[in-house]
């Protein structure tokens, strides 16, 4: 009798310890899987794209939450395209390898980055070829140089003013695009990124992506010619336009985000026009760039039904 009972405690202490080890197996490999998960987020675009995904699948033990990184930071409402993503310390972007400029530029804007530290900026920094970028697709200093265009900032160097670096890395060529120097970069699209950073100054949380358009000039019945000029040895593309799509998360609980979308031609314009003449529908801008905006917000909970009819786009403004 007593044998038995023995024999039986001894099988269930055998058993009850082997569960405990694949238990605590499992979770040790679980929770190594998920670093190793979180250490490939953080390289790899592609994996970050999908990432949310994975972690849905992958989270049946709570996992330590707290450190969102950067890139899921900047990134939270989607990525626009998902060509050749290449992450910075304070901003995302797609590269087009073709025109050598960006397809868009994504930024988070805080009071943090955008007030930024004394000493901190653009003095402090230099223009310089991006070198992660394989050398017959680079654009390099020679190509602007004596070309009368700037090497305008997609995104601003005065966005990134929390630490020398970040206001570095924003004058790689890869962030930087040949832009009319008087009367755009320095006028009208100076005053939109001033605009943009009051917005984050006053709103606490604002999301920017801003990239190149390359305008369409109808031909006759359904046919369109698409003209640009290229500047220097490796042709890089000079815009026609440019556009910043803004969205702005409110600061009540419930309250819905706010998105608005300027384009400004490439082109002097002139001093009077307010920024409000700018404004474009977002959806026009994602047709002819084949971009998605903040895929994560629901449309119909930001616009109404009534959008132009005729492309506002391109409008002349001279
Ligand atoms: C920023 O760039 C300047 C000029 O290229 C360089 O002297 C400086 O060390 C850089 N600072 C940081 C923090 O990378
Ligand atoms: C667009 O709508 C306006 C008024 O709603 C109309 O006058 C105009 O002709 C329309 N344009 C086109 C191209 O349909
Ligand atoms: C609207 C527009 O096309 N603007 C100009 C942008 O810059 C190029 C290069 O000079 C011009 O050709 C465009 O006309």
């Amino acid at each position: 009798m007593s044998h038995s009972w023995q024999l039986l405690l001894v099988v269930s202490l055998g058993l009850a310890s082997s569960v405990a080890c694949f238990v605590a197996g499992v979770y040790f490999q679980h929770s190594h899987a998920t670093r190793l998960l979180h250490k490939l987020v953080q390289r790899d675009p592609y994996a970050c794209y999908i990432s949310p995904k994975i972690y849905k699948a992958f989270c049946f033990f709570d996992t330590e939450d707290g450190t969102a990184h950067r890139v899921q930071r900047i990134m939270k409402y989607g990525f626009p395209g998902l060509d050749d993503v290449r992450f910075y310390s304070d901003f995302v972007l797609s590269y087009d390898r073709r025109n050598r400029v960006a397809h868009w530029v994504c930024e988070h804007l805080q009071k943090s980055n955008v007030q930024g530290l004394r000493g901190v900026g653009r003095g402090r920094a230099n223009y310089r070829s991006d070198w992660s970028v394989p050398s017959n697709f680079r654009s390099t200093l020679a190509d602007y140089r004596h070309s009368g265009f700037d090497r305008g900032h997609l995104a601003a160097a005065a966005n990134h003013r929390d630490k020398q670096s970040h206001c570095n890395e924003t004058f790689l060529l890869t962030n930087i695009a040949p832009q009319i120097g008087q009367g755009f970069n320095s006028g009208a699209w100076n005053k939109l990124e001033i605009y943009v950073r009051e917005l984050a100054q006053h709103f606490g949380s604002v999301y920017v992506c801003t990239g190149p358009l390359f305008k369409p000039r109808p031909q006759g019945g359904d046919k369109w010619n698409v003209e640009y000029q290229m500047i220097g040895s490796n042709m890089v593309a000079v815009p026609t336009h440019f556009f910043k799509v803004i969205m702005l998360e409110s600061k009540l609980p419930l309250g819905k985000p706010y998105m608005e979308a300027y384009v400004l031609p490439n082109a002097t314009l002139p001093e009077k026009l307010e920024l409000r003449q700018f404004l474009c529908d977002i959806r026009e801008i994602e047709h002819y760039a084949g971009l998605d905006f903040f895929q994560g917000i629901r449309r119909s909970d930001i616009f109404g039904s009534n959008y132009p009819n005729e492309s506002q786009v391109f409008r002349d403004f001279n």
